[in-house]
């Protein structure tokens, strides 16, 4: 199944994060990397004030794992790279998120897919742009270009 994951970080050398949990997801069992956007400096949103620029990207992976396991290998990784949770939406040494599932819909208490803010965010939908622009979000029908185009319109 091909996977859109965001990462995330504002805490640390934050270049050297985002590069080096990319190698980890590639590393991952049943999973092969396939494209990673740039790296966009982002003002944060959301969570408390004065909070560090984030450095944001976007990846696509191809995994056989189901969406449970992958959410959990991924908070493996997060916890490899010191993230400490605190506040909610604070400052966080690398954060990684699971956008879309291939066009699977998921509600559980431990996940949402498609990932409910992905819609609504810049940092997001920008770099997806890079890589994925082609792709449809299942529950609008609508392809990540058209997203982004949207929001770039809509202020
Ligand atoms: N969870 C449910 N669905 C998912 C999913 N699709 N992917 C659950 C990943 N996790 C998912 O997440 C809390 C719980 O969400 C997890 O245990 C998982 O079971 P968390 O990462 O521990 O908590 P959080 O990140 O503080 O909260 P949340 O709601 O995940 O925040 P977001 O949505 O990640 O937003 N501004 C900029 N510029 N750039 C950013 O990257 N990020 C945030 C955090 C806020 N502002 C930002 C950025
Ligand atoms: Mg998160």
């Amino acid at each position: 199944m091909e996977v859109l994951l965001a990462l995330g970080s504002n805490l640390g050398n934050r270049q050297e994060i985002l590069e080096s949990a990319w190698q980890e997801i590639g590393r991952l069992p049943q999973t092969k990397a396939l494209r990673i956007s740039r790296f966009h400096k982002t003002l944060p949103v959301g969570g408390p004030p004065n909070q560090p620029e984030f450095l944001n990207a976007v990846c696509t992976v191809f995994t056989m794992l189901p969406p449970q396991i992958l959410l959990e290998k991924l908070q493996e990784i997060e916890i490899r790279f010191g993230r400490v949770r605190t506040e909610h939406w604070g400052p966080r040494t690398l954060d990684i998120d699971i956008l879309l599932y291939g066009n699977k819909i998921i509600s559980t208490p431990a996940l949402t897919v498609p990932h409910p803010e992905m819609l609504h965010r810049r940092f997001v939908l920008k770099p997806a742009q890079e890589i994925a622009a082609d792709i449809v979000h299942p529950e609008t029908g609508k392809t990540l270009r058209e997203h982004n185009r949207f929001i770039n319109q809509s202020d």
